[in-house]
């Protein structure tokens, strides 16, 4: 028995007739978008699972950097500033789900459509892996095949219970609505939740087995202990070592890059009379500087979180150079990250006898993989955005043209680390009890190093803190003022001298270009 479908909305439990009472456009598109989404989760769930597996997202995103046009990415980064890397992987799902919702109404005539959808769906995903130096192209097959096929799978099911691609004649009982809805939730849930759980899983700091499988040779394990002298004896206090857990974690990558140190190199190529690619083995082989360095962001507030110090252990950047053979015209450095990031530094500075290095070992660990296992640059006395490059794949000697990643987006084109001290304890809008109460903190001016530490309580005259012994001149350095607490609410401002005598400015500026200035201010009140 015929019948026409109730727009009012109360569904009947089958909608019986034509294949044309119940079928709209926008569900074929909707089967279309949902089995794309699905594609997608899928995929991005065996990326996380399965280390071999590529985040396909993120390898057709970067795939898009390459060959898009310069004008929409430049409006890209002018729109989300330094969020463009999260825009770029939302502008690939959006375009994949659209792309789906043709292919949803195609297939509703041929499914056929729906089979070439698909499939060069997943193709997609395996060129765009080609162009993604680490990335497996076997991976990236399974993933694309994986997501494609459940993908296809469930616009089946979709278009079916909507009374497509039946083999005999439509008549009754081809339209499901009912089924059809609830086939469309499950599979919008399904695409989320393994959106969702394949990037947590991705995001997470096991590298499976592999870290845990690389020893570091020559190497203190575990975290360092400070020499003697080296701290100040004041309760919560941060440690001198910043542990690999705590150490503060910036990059542009949205799922942190997982190396297989299997087929990974890292080459040594540009400007230089012998390019050479080193293995990681040969890596290990060859680590034998370790040096405590203090590495900050020039993203760092006055008085913020974003500096760490730790003991790296690595090759020495100089003697790679120096078998390189850099030409006179390489006077920039760069690092390239296998996910495309870059820093660059003048070559002078890698030669200057700073502790520059390849570091493969952070705090007496193989590199963790949210600190750029297995490889990372170290340069002492630069902000990390133009030295630091974690996941590294690429040494290239350049000249000085070259722009480095947070160039051309407005930052400075040399980031040397500027004079910085901080209050650490007690915390600003403490309450303290009135009577000796310990102000204490770190300073850091690599590699130059720390000389003086002053202290200003109020408009009061500035005096001179007490400091722990220096573990070298490219470290923090822990300093201490006990200090005679009358009651009241009290400012404290704190202020560095490096060691070739340069006072820490008080000058106020933002991190943008260059690095923050001005002199960490807090509020104590004493009862
Ligand atoms: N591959 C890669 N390396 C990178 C970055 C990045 O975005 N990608 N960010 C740099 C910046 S801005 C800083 S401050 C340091 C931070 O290193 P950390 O995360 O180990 O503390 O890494 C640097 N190395
Ligand atoms: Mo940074």
């Amino acid at each position: 028995m015929a019948q026409v479908e109730d727009i009012r909305g109360v569904a009947p439990d089958e909608v019986h007739g034509e294949a044309s009472s119940w079928q709209p456009g926008w569900a074929k598109g909707l089967a279309g978008a949902l089995a794309a989404a699905l594609a997608l989760g899928v995929a991005e769930l065996l990326a996380g699972v399965i280390a071999l597996v590529p985040s396909l997202v993120t390898v057709v995103g970067d795939g898009v950097i390459d060959v898009g046009p310069p004008m929409l990415i430049d409006l890209g980064i002018a729109l989300f500033g330094t969020g463009d890397k999260t825009a770029l992987q939302v502008g690939t799902v959006v375009l994949a789900i659209a792309a789906g919702v043709v292919v949803g109404l195609l297939a509703a005539r041929r499914f056929l459509y729906g089979v070439l959808g698909f499939s060069a769906f997943a193709v997609l995903g395996v060129v765009a892996t080609a162009a993604a130096p680490q990335a497996s192209p076997v991976g990236a097959a399974i993933g694309a095949v994986a997501g494609s096929g459940t993908g296809l799978a469930a616009l089946w099911v979709m278009l079916r219970q909507l009374g497509q691609h039946r083999e005999e004649p439509v008549r009754e009982a081809s339209v499901d609505r009912r089924a059809f809805l609830r086939t469309a939730g499950v599979a919008g849930v399904a695409a989320l939740g393994a959106g969702a759980v394949g990037r947590m899983l991705a995001s997470s700091d096991e590298l499976s087995s592999q870290i845990a499988d690389s020893t570091l040779p020559q190497v203190a394990t575990g975290q360092p202990t400070p020499p003697p002298g080296t701290t100040v004896e004041v309760a919560s206090m941060p440690p001198l070592y910043t542990p690999n857990s705590d150490f503060y974690r910036i990059d542009t990558a949205l799922t942190i890059p997982r190396v297989d140190v299997t087929n990974w190199t890292l080459s040594v190529n540009g400007l230089v009379d012998n390019p050479t690619s080193i293995t990681y083995d040969d890596l290990l082989a060859e680590a034998d500087m370790e040096s405590d360095v203090t590495l900050a962001c020039v993203s760092n507030e006055v008085g913020g979180g974003l500096v760490g110090n730790a003991a790296w252990f690595g090759v020495p950047l100089a003697r790679v150079l120096e078998r390189a053979g850099v030409q006179p015209s390489g006077t920039q450095i760069v690092g390239r990250s296998v996910d495309g990031f870059t820093v660059s530094f003048p070559t002078e500075i890698a030669l200057d006898g700073r502790d520059a290095m390849i570091a493969v070992g952070m705090n007496g660990e193989p590199l963790p993989a949210r600190h750029g296992f297995p490889a990372r640059l170290i340069v002492p006395g630069l902000y990390g955005y133009v030295s630091a490059t974690k996941w590294l794949q690429d040494i290239e000697l350049v000249t000085d043209d070259f722009d480095a990643y947070w160039i051309p987006r407005g930052w400075a084109k040399e980031g040397p680390i500027k004079t910085q001290s901080r209050i650490d304890v007690p915390t600003d809008r403490t309450q303290v009890q009135a009577g000796t109460v310990a102000l204490a903190g770190v300073a850091w001016a690599p590699t130059r190093g720390i000389e003086r530490v002053e202290v200003q309580v109020d408009e009061a005259e500035w005096v001179e803190a007490e400091l722990a012994e220096a573990l070298n001149v490219t470290t923090w350095r822990q300093w201490v003022y006990r200090w005679e607490a009358s009651a009241g609410s009290h400012r404290v401002k704190v202020r560095a001298t490096d060691a070739e005598g340069e006072v820490q400015t008080d000058e106020l500026a933002p991190p943008r270009p260059d690095g923050a200035t001005g002199l960490h201010t807090i509020t104590v009140e004493v009862v």
